[in-house]
């Protein structure tokens, strides 16, 4: 099955294509001649997932999913959930991000966290949602070089190493997105059987 991807970040991309295997061919937005960038006007997560499938089934008329994933800190009253993307500044710039997070939970012992990821998928314009989650906690600094995001700060629960620090795949096997994108092709396998 051909199935369009809404996303703009290279590293979701991968990730999601990495799970999903040979089974799915992934069609990107830009192969599909989407080269803007879809506003996000959601309050939430649940919404923006929404909004950015929609917006490319409408467009394009091709089955398509979309993910839209906020880091959740507890002591922070969730922030910055569904405004992760534009934390510190107007654009995605993942290093004043880490630097704002990390001054926000200055002398806080409470550092949990946890990243959620919620997909909408259209198929014959029919939506699904699924969710993934990984609890967590904030590290006091960064570390680490993979991955992209919030990633050098984030060790999730019986790690004692950032998401950074680990593999792609590793990740994959125990992430908010991987554990999405596991139901996402229960779902889609759902979806075929009854055709
Ligand atoms: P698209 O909307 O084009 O898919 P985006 O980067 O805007 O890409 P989101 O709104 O879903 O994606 O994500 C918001 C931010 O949350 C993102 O910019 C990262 O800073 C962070 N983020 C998302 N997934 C992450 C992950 O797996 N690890 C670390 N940070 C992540």
């Amino acid at each position: 099955m051909k199935i369009v991807f809404a996303t703009n970040n290279a590293h979701k991309l991968a990730e999601v294509s990495a799970v999903l295997g040979s089974e799915y061919e992934l069609v990107t937005l830009r192969e599909v001649g989407i080269t803007e960038d879809i506003p996000e006007t959601g309050a939430t997560l649940d919404e923006n997932a929404s909004i950015k499938a929609h917006y490319v089934y409408e467009r394009t008329g091709l089955n398509c999913f979309a993910d839209d994933t906020g880091l959740e800190v507890e002591a922070l009253g969730g922030a910055p959930g569904v405004h992760s993307a534009r934390y510190a500044t107007d654009g995605h710039d993942f290093e004043a991000n880490n630097r704002k997070l990390l001054h926000e939970l200055e002398g806080k012992s409470n550092r949990k966290a946890r990243f959620r990821t919620v997909i909408s998928l259209i198929v014959d314009g029919v939506e699904r949602q699924v969710e993934g989650i990984v609890e967590g906690k904030i590290a006091t600094s960064e570390a680490g070089a993979e991955g992209f995001g919030y990633d050098p700060l984030f060790i999730p629960d019986d790690y004692d190493r950032t998401f950074a620090e680990m593999s792609a795949e590793e990740k994959n096997t125990i992430s908010h997105r991987g554990r999405a994108v596991a139901k996402l092709v229960k779902l889609l396998h759902e979806i075929e059987t009854k055709y």
